[in-house]
């Protein structure tokens, strides 16, 4: 049986696509088991973006009734995959609207004979609003990129037959890996089971040449060596949840990881309204109800830099940071703040501060020399108002590979390296205090929409969008090796495994 797949979404950005089809659904990861299998939708779809004028060209001329082909010409587009970067077409480079995705699909016999069979479609994440149509019927909407949505679709693939009486009961059921730790926070203290837990790692993107976001094994599992090889122990998802075969990753290597929901870009007053608040509490739900299994995660973002300096905010994320610890009330809870520890409206309802910090960067540029005194302050204010763990969530400078000036200037390698370093001597004074963890902005450099700001992207990796090493990733894989022998959990392995330290074996 033929099962033909259309799905239109609005691309406000690169998206990232992965489906199957599974027995049961749940929301969960369709795990194979005794009693599941999937098939795995992966591969060449159909493609075909909107450029009318209103980009509702395929909405007026129901598209999704006819095979794609036969209402105009098609691409093939590799899912998953950013669709963005894989063309020729400037157009299609920051294209925003509806864009159109198909696939033919055989299924089994016996998922549309046997009616005791339940088939879903689950689409791993479609960026950001997405409507789906099974064999041109409406089955599914949903709004929000990253986040897995499914339904269960045996009606429309299923040959009904009239006498159901002899169907007997299934049982469906199917293992998940299980890691098992506590999480707690003191007043200057993150502990995983029990024990004081620093993060030295990095925050990442879904990115790379060619493939955009599209998850792609080889490049996952050339981040996690690279990750090994820094000596790592975690990571943020900024700014948005990543692909669940990422987190089963950082279960099995047993990298910590703090999940962010795509709370990002909250800038203006008019964002904090009740329309949002609604929206983000559902995607808490989502984020939670997807991740919560997983050992790896050891808290919740709610949010990247929102303007958290306004009431409004701080009403509007004390709902959100309130609704999470209801949904998980095992995980602290915390948001990325950007804003001063005078005027944050939201900090009182973290469980952990975390700051994002660009001195000498986007602040006193140049002035490398300040940055230890610029720091100090900003921890000792932090930490006498509010008496909490600080994560430096971010901190970081551009540098084009193979740029260099000494003494160092903004852009090159050697800039990168001295401001690391004096930052690195400023979070060294509060380290067994009251900073509980230290992630670099970013791990690897990654493409942005064009600005003045940007030369053919981010260039704050420590390593290139290639992942090769700038001067920088060495200095930190001297430190992050350094505080992993110092931290080591007793019990593990020789230190040149930093992953022999996983905190959940
Ligand atoms: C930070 C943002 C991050 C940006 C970074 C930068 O959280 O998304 O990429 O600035 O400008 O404030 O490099």
């Amino acid at each position: 049986m033929a099962l033909r797949t259309l799905v239109a979404w609005a691309a406000l950005g690169p998206l990232l696509w992965g489906c199957a089809l599974a027995l049961q659904g749940g929301m969960l990861y369709p795990q194979e088991s005794p009693s599941r299998e999937r098939k795995e939708l992966d591969g060449l779809w159909s493609f075909r973006a909107d450029f009318s004028d209103n980009r509702r060209r395929g909405f007026e001329e129901q598209w999704y009734r006819r095979p794609l082909r036969e209402s105009g010409p098609t691409l093939d587009m590799p899912v998953p995959s950013s669709f963005n970067d894989i063309g020729q077409d400037w157009r299609l480079w920051d294209f925003v609207g509806w864009v159109w995705y198909e696939r033919e699909v055989i299924l089994p016999e016996r998922w549309t004979q046997d009616l005791r069979t339940r088939v879903v479609l689950r689409i791993g994440s479609a960026h950001s609003y997405a409507i789906v149509w099974v064999n041109g019927v409406h089955t599914l909407e949903h709004e929000g990129g990253y986040l897995p949505f499914e339904a269960d679709i045996s009606n429309l693939v299923q040959v009904r037959l009239t006498a159901q009486t002899s169907l007997g009961p299934v049982s469906d059921f199917y293992t998940l890996p299980v890691g098992i730790r506590t999480v707690a926070v003191t007043e200057s203290q993150f502990l995983i089971n029990g024990k004081p837990f620093y993060f030295h790692g990095v925050n990442k993107h879904e990115d790379a040449d060619i493939r955009g976001k599209g998850f792609d094994w080889p490049l996952l599992v050339k981040d996690f060596n690279l990750l090994r090889w820094l000596g790592a122990n975690a990571f943020r998802t900024s700014h948005y949840p990543y692909a669940e075969e990422v987190l089963q990753m950082c279960d099995r290597h047993g990298i910590v990881v703090i999940d962010e929901c795509p709370g990002v870009g909250l800038a203006l007053p008019q964002f904090f309204n009740n329309v949002s608040l609604h929206h983000h509490m559902r995607v808490m739900e989502e984020v939670v109800r997807r991740d919560k299994n997983h050992p790896a995660v050891v808290m919740w973002s709610v949010a990247n830099e929102p303007a958290s300096h306004l009431e409004s905010a701080g009403h509007y994320l004390k709902m959100v940071i309130a609704h999470t610890k209801a949904l998980d009330p095992s995980r602290p809870v915390t948001f990325v703040s950007k804003s001063n520890y005078t005027a944050d409206k939201a900090a009182p309802y973290v469980d952990v501060i975390c700051l994002n910090s660009y001195y000498s960067w986007y602040y006193d540029f140049g002035h490398l020399e300040l940055i230890q005194r610029q720091l100090a302050t900003q921890f000792e204010n932090w930490y006498k108002k509010y008496q909490k763990p600080i994560i430096q969530s971010e901190y970081g400078a551009e540098a084009i590979a193979g740029f260099h000036q000494d003494p160092p200037l903004m852009f090159t390698e050697e800039y990168q390296k001295s401001l690391l370093e004096q930052y690195h001597l400023g979070l060294d004074q509060k380290r067994r205090k009251y900073v509980v963890g230290e992630l670099i902005w970013n791990f690897a450099d990654f493409m942005t929409e064009q600005s003045p700001l940007r030369v053919l992207g981010n260039k704050k990796g420590i390593f290139t969008r290639q992942r090769q090493p700038k001067g920088a990733a060495f200095l930190l894989r001297e430190r992050y090796w350094k505080i992993a022998n110092e931290t080591r959990y007793p019990h593990s392995v020789a230190k040149s495994q930093c992953l022999g330290n996983s905190p959940f074996t």
